[in-house]
């Protein structure tokens, strides 16, 4: 069983086994929830990610996909890194945004973290309807078939914690 948790806060003062940044497919770093993970995360974050992009990622990361890196110093052991799909009011790009919550679950499972915090993916900078979002990122860490046992929520503003917290209700 996975255990649901949300709290208010900035996520880069979590202390868990992975942190999961919203990220670009660059992964080169970025403003919003990207900015802070890599500030606080420090070079050694950038240097992991940079690797990945000489590497098999050179084409960047695709939307709906998560990649590991170190948390350099941050308070936890790991940094997941997934990209988000920028809101469509044309194209419904909802199984993308699930896509990231379940791999960024699996990977985590893959590298045996049992507490990941994850921020609300797409509804900042990519202009995701918090309520909307909160709704996937809640129905998808629900569903998911996963061996890790905490999933926090850490949401920046009240309001992202009343969207989620309706939708955990
Ligand atoms: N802790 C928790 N949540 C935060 C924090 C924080 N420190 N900072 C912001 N948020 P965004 P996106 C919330 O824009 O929409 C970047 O430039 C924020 O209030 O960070 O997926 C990347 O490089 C919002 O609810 O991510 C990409 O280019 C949520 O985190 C692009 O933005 C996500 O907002 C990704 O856009």
């Amino acid at each position: 069983m996975t255990t649901i948790e949300l709290v208010r806060g900035d996520i880069t003062r979590e202390s868990v086994d992975a942190i999961v940044n919203a990220a670009n497919s660059s992964l080169l770093g970025g403003g919003g929830v990207d900015g802070a993970i890599h500030r606080r995360g420090g070079p050694a974050v950038l240097e992991d990610c940079r690797r990945l992009r000489a590497g098999h990622l050179g084409k960047g990361l695709p939307t709906g996909r998560a990649v590991a890196t170190t948390a350099g110093d941050l308070d936890a052991r790991w940094v997941i890194h997934t990209v988000g799909p920028v809101f469509s009011a044309t194209e419904d790009r909802s199984a993308l945004l699930a896509s990231c919550y379940r791999e960024s679950l699996r990977v985590a499972g893959e590298l045996g973290a049992r507490t990941v915090a994850f921020p609300a993916i797409s509804t900042g900078v990519y202009g995701w309807p918090m309520d909307d979002g909160a709704r996937i990122a809640v129905e998808t860490a629900r569903a998911a078939d996963t061996t890790v046992e905490k999933v926090r929520f850490v949401l920046f503003d009240e309001r992202a914690y009343e969207a989620f917290a309706a939708h955990l209700r």
